[in-house]
């Protein structure tokens, strides 16, 4: 792939930022930096959407809702970017966008851009070229990005550290519909959406929104600003997703009032640059010969319980420094 311009990009146009994403995709250094540099010239157009996570088990409905949602504000003036993170593909070789996307009209449509999740990445790598791909999407002027992340193991926390609104998905019908209370996932959601609310699944649809409404009164919200939220929705029927907008609206401009926006943004970047220098020298570490095999010493070390964990840690990191 050549480098897209950043006037490309600030220009909108889709194949260039397509390109940009996949350079910043790319694990080629070379890549990485016509991709760095793409963004150091371009970071000052970012930060302009409604950035919103749409998480959920497996088949609760996502990506109907996410092309829903997405129609829906196109048809009130936006333009709308899906960006999809899926850290099992590396197991499956699957993406949650690839063969079974159901996002066919929106894919189409030229205010909409997306994006399937690339294969065989870790869920490091994917946390940081989702963030980079966000900042891109923003700065060809799409004001509405949305993450579909697909719920398994640590994806939800690392996506919901990339977005201004974390929204849990849940649906009647897959036998564990608490599923999000149990593992925990509740904590990170300001909005719930109970999805299938039609046919014969309604009646379970309102049962579960009130058991999370319940649950949600017992959990200490996220910020004193907002008061996490259940909305009911059908996803298939179309019925629903203006209220849903609206409450997303409504978070933004809490969030945007109270100043908690900026702020949330402002450690979610801090955070994410500590992470990528760990992950950095880790995997200096990891791919240094000799200071690899020391740590695997050390390592089965420590499984004899013949020294601390803490001391094989600091005579690798002093190995290092050497
Ligand atoms: N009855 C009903 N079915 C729905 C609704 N929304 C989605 N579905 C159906 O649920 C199934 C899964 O929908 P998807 O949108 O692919 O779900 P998903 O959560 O994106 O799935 P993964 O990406 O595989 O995790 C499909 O058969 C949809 O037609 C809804 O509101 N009501
Ligand atoms: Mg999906």
């Amino acid at each position: 792939v050549s480098a897209p311009t950043p006037e490309q990009i600030a220009s909108g146009d889709r194949r260039a930022l397509a390109r940009a994403i996949t350079l910043a995709e790319s694990t080629r250094s070379d890549h990485r930096s016509e991709a760095e540099a793409l963004l150091t010239a371009l970071i000052g157009r970012a930060g302009g959407a409604i950035r919103v996570a749409i998480s959920g088990a497996p088949g609760v409905g996502k990506s109907t809702l996410v092309e829903a949602l997405g129609r829906h504000a196109i048809a009130a003036g936006h333009r709308v970017a899906v960006l999809a993170v899926d850290p099992s593909s590396q197991v499956s070789g699957g993406s949650i966008l690839g063969d079974k996307t159901r996002m066919e009209l929106l894919g189409r449509d030229p205010r909409a851009f997306v994006r399937p999740s690339p294969a065989g990445t870790t869920l490091g790598g994917v946390a940081r070229h989702t963030r980079d791909a966000i900042l891109l999407c923003e700065a060809a002027g799409f004001d509405v990005v949305i993450v579909e992340t697909v719920g398994v193991g640590q994806s939800e926390a690392a996506v919901a550290a990339m977005v201004d609104l974390f929204v849990l998905v849940i649906a009647p019908g897959g036998g564990d519909e608490l599923q999000g209370i149990k593992r925990g996932i509740v904590e990170l959601a300001e909005l719930i959406v109970v999805n299938k609310q039609d046919g014969d699944l309604a009646a379970a649809a309102g049962r579960i929104a009130a058991d999370y409404r319940a649950a949600l009164g017992l959990l200490r919200p996220v910020t004193p600003h907002w008061q996490p939220e259940v909305q009911l929705c059908s996803a298939l029927e179309n019925r629903g997703i203006a209220d849903l907008w609206h409450v997303i609206l409504r978070h933004r401009d809490a969030l945007g009032r109270s100043g908690e926006r900026e702020r949330r943004r402002a450690a979610q970047a801090r955070a994410a640059m500590w992470a990528e220098i760990t992950e950095t020298v880790l995997t200096m570490v990891r791919e240094d010969a000799s200071l690899s095999a020391r740590a695997n010493e050390l390592e089965a070390k420590v499984t004899a319980g013949e020294i601390t964990a803490s001391q094989a840690a600091r005579h690798v990191i002093d190995a290092f420094r050497r």
